[in-house]
């Protein structure tokens, strides 16, 4: 009988895009403009601080390209959190000059296609506990899509038995440890909470290593006959101390 695997579920998460809207932002005065990036900057301390305390992660990239020009990425134990994050950030002053572009809503997530080793729950182990709850690196690119697994005749993941999607993803993997220490990837599941059924967050060094990588998975047979792909994001880090600069008029 084919049956789903179990997955390790661990943070919530919320990829927030905005596109700025620069008239806007270029009308306002001198001190709404200060006001806001005051208040932005306030945020980000108060984000930071929740990441101090290993109570969640963000990051925040600028987007290349007319898709948006901010990509915020937040994980929070609770969808109570995401929701009190974004609905600080809509009303904040900075709030006023941006427009929603996209959002994704997922959890982070592992899965238990290997056998435990020696009887021990791996979602007990502290190193899975980490990757569940990680601290999102800072890395100076981002590239984010979302995915689904193939439902169609022949390529059908969803009847697959689960030792044969197991060892697919095991080949899969091999490619992935390829590329450590140059792509960092989170993967979220969003199956019932939003509109793909997978999350692909890649941070890197250098951004041709994204286009390595994903090229060189559309080969995996896990990839090239069960995988469909969304829309990709692709953005460069803005640290905390590069706000005004990037907001200055
Ligand atoms: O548990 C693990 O993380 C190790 C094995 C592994 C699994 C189970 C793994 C390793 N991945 C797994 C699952 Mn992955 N991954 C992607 C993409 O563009 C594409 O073709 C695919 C997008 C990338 C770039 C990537 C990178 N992976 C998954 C799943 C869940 C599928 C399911 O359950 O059906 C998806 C959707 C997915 C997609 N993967 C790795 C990587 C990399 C770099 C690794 C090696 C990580 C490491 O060992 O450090």
């Amino acid at each position: 009988m084919v049956e789903a695997v179990e997955t390790m579920d661990g943070w919530y998460s919320l990829h927030d895009l905005r596109t700025i809207d620069w008239t806007a932002w270029k009308l306002a005065s001198n001190e709404e403009r200060n006001e806001a990036i005051a208040g932005f900057e306030k945020l980000l301390a108060k984000w930071d601080a929740v990441e101090a305390e290993k109570n969640g992660s963000h990051v925040l990239y600028k987007v290349v390209g007319q898709k948006a020009d901010l990509i915020f990425m937040f994980l929070r134990p609770t969808m109570e959190e995401l929701n009190d994050i974004e609905t600080e950030l809509n009303k904040s002053k900075l709030g006023e000059f941006l427009i929603p572009a996209h959002s994704y809503v997922s959890v982070v997530e592992l899965s238990k296609y290997r056998p435990a080793k020696d009887g021990v729950d791996p979602e007990t182990l502290p190193e899975t506990q980490e990757r569940l709850k990680p601290i999102l690196p800072k890395w100076e690119h981002i590239c984010f899509y979302p995915m689904d697994r193939r439902r169609e005749g022949e390529e059908n993941w969803y009847t697959l038995e689960k030792d044969v999607r197991g060892k697919l993803l095991y080949e899969h993997s091999k490619t992935g440890r390829k590329y450590a220490g140059k792509v960092k990837q989170i993967i979220t599941g969003s199956i019932g909470l939003d509109d793909w059924e997978w999350g692909v967050t890649l941070f890197a060094h250098e951004p041709l290593q994204f286009k390595k990588i994903v090229y060189e998975m559309r080969f995996d047979e896990v990839s090239s006959r069960y995988g469909e792909f969304g829309e990709f994001f692709v953005g460069n880090h803005l640290p905390n101390e590069n706000v005004a600069a990037y907001l200055e008029v």
